[in-house]
């Protein structure tokens, strides 16, 4: 079991999904599908209803893309906690889709803000002797480096010496690929409260924005009404600012899910450290966005 009364270190996180795996097999699957700059192994959980069909669409939800926003990494567990430990509550949900979850992109970047750096946001691969990091929110290959990502590997939004330069981006791109029947691609990220959604690299809006502004408005709403906490919807470019090279442009545009969106949870007070007595709380209120977001794309696909 896992608690929410701490923020938890990487291995406990792997150990969670390992038990999980071992206690409800006809429901969970756990898969390493990658390993991150310093070789550490990075794991999907996959949660259905356990009816054995195959070919079902898809709802994929990662966490830790950014290494210090922690509280982004206990909403994934939280979800995934909910999916498994409390199903029959959640059942609609798996009815006609699987989730796939991977909680922690960038564990190395996880470990560090732990053990050195708390504020640490970037992987940790050497770009020169006195910078390391990759921004992994400005290292997919859609748009990539055309606005709002730096050249200097200094910087805190170092984009890459090239697009897909790091391994944790590179699982996360292979991971999404992967998918067939994607539907709703969800990033959880702090802090801010944002439902934000393509595109980050323009302000021109897609096609079919309206589809993923619906998603969206569920959740903020379902969010408003039970806590009063408020979340801005909207664009990336239009609410937030203009970066490009973003996982969530890619998961549309080029992963094709329809529905593609990330979330920037609250700073419970105090930026990306909120306190361990307010992450119980963070997350419930955050799984209520989740789960109307979820039923809203449930009903429409
Ligand atoms: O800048 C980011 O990567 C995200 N904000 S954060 O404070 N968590 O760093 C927002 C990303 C929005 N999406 C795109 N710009 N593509
Ligand atoms: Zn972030």
């Amino acid at each position: 079991s896992i608690s929410f009364t701490a923020f938890h270190r990487f291995d406990e996180i792997n150990a969670y999904l390992d038990e999980l795996a071992a206690a409800y097999p006809s429901r969970v699957t756990v898969q390493v599908v990658g390993k991150s700059y310093e070789n550490r192994n990075i794991k999907t959980i996959t949660i259905t209803n356990g009816d054995k069909r195959t070919g079902k669409k898809v709802i994929f939800l990662d966490a830790g893309i950014h290494a210090r926003e922690w509280i982004a990494h206990a909403g994934a567990l939280y979800v995934i906690h909910q999916l498994v430990e409390n199903f029959a509550a959640n059942s609609d949900l798996l009815k006609d889709y699987d989730w796939v979850i991977l909680p922690v992109v960038n564990p190395d970047g996880y470990e560090y803000t732990h053990t050195r750096t708390r504020m640490w946001r970037k992987t940790r691969k050497p770009v020169t002797s006195s910078c390391y990091g990759t921004d992994a929110n400005r290292n997919f290959d859609y748009h990539w480096g055309e606005v709002g990502a730096s050249s200097s590997s200094c910087s805190d939004t170092f984009k890459g010496e090239t697009a897909f330069s790091e391994p944790e981006t590179q699982t996360l791109r292979d991971v999404l690929l992967g998918i067939k029947n994607g539907v709703f691609y969800l990033t959880l990220h702090s802090y801010g409260n944002y439902l934000l959604y393509p595109y980050g690299w323009t302000s021109s809006l897609p096609s079919t924005w309206k589809n993923i502004d619906e998603v969206a408005q569920a959740g903020a709403a379902a969010i408003k009404s039970a806590t009063g906490t408020k979340y801005t919807v909207g664009s990336s470019t239009n609410v937030l600012y203009a970066a490009a090279g973003g996982s969530d442009d890619y998961a549309f545009a080029v992963a094709n899910f329809p529905i593609s969106i990330t979330m920037e949870l609250p700073a419970g007070g105090s930026g990306f450290n909120p306190s361990t007595s307010q992450i119980s709380s963070m997350v419930s209120e955050t799984w209520v966005g989740i789960k109307a977001m979820a039923q809203k794309v449930v009903e429409n696909y």
